[in-house]
């Protein structure tokens, strides 16, 4: 059985039970006041305004029998995985791993740096720790999609043009087909996310296609 959904730069056809979705980053550190997008002097509010859309994402997926994997940007208690140029980039008012009003920045199991309520992995999802902006660098992610023989990726998440992008393109040299949800992605920057979304659908759909949630939902399957 495929899918095939009105996407650009053209149709995006797919198996559900090779498909994956991949949700990169919704946690509290970047979505909420207190943690590393309010660090780097961002407005976060734009990001929690597509919370629903994501959630409504996942319910498709979840109920369309594809694997749902959550991401989270996140270091060990000791910095050990993040690199001293990563931790002194730019003039942040707290870097990583500081204290802030939801924990130590950006460190994993502070709770700062959970995934959103809303959007709380449920038992058997996979989620991913990353330590860099690309899901792939330094994770698992990679063999949990092999073992599992999948072939193509949806993605939604933060933000548009930084972690949603690197893992993109790393998904896309990895030889996935990647499928960017327009309205369940989000930046602090909208014509950043703009951007992107135009980028990644250039030149034939250099690094992937893009859609908006309507279009999956929309979607009918062929035998
Ligand atoms: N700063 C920014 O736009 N993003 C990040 O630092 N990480 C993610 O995108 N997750």
């Amino acid at each position: 059985m495929t899918v095939t959904i009105d996407a650009q730069p053209g149709p995006f056809t797919f198996e559900p039970s090779k498909t994956a979705l991949i949700v990169i980053d919704m946690q509290r550190d970047f979505i909420e006041p207190g943690g590393f997008g309010e660090s780097l002097g961002n407005d976060v509010s734009l990001l929690a305004e597509i919370v629903p859309t994501v959630a409504a994402l996942i319910d498709h997926a979840r109920r369309s029998g594809w694997l749902v994997v959550h991401t989270r940007e996140s270091h060990a208690a000791d910095l050990s995985d993040c690199p001293p140029a990563k931790r002194l980039r730019g003039a942040p008012n707290a870097r990583i791993g500081d204290d802030g009003p939801m924990g130590r920045i950006l460190i994993r199991g502070e709770p700062g740096n959970a995934i959103v309520d809303a959007l709380e992995p449920a038992a058997g999802e996979i989620v991913i720790d990353k330590p860099g902006k690309g899901a792939f660098y330094a994770t698992h992610l990679g063999s949990e999609l092999a073992e599992r023989q999948i072939t193509h990726l949806v993605f939604a998440g933060v933000t548009t043009e930084v972690c949603v992008q690197t893992s993109m393109r790393e998904a896309n040299d990895r030889g996935y087909d990647c499928l960017l949800i327009e309205d369940a992605t989000a930046s602090y920057f909208p014509a950043f996310r703009q951007a992107t979304l135009d980028m990644v659908r250039s030149q034939g759909g250099i690094v992937g296609w893009t859609a908006p949630l309507s279009a999956l939902t929309q979607s009918r399957a062929q035998a």
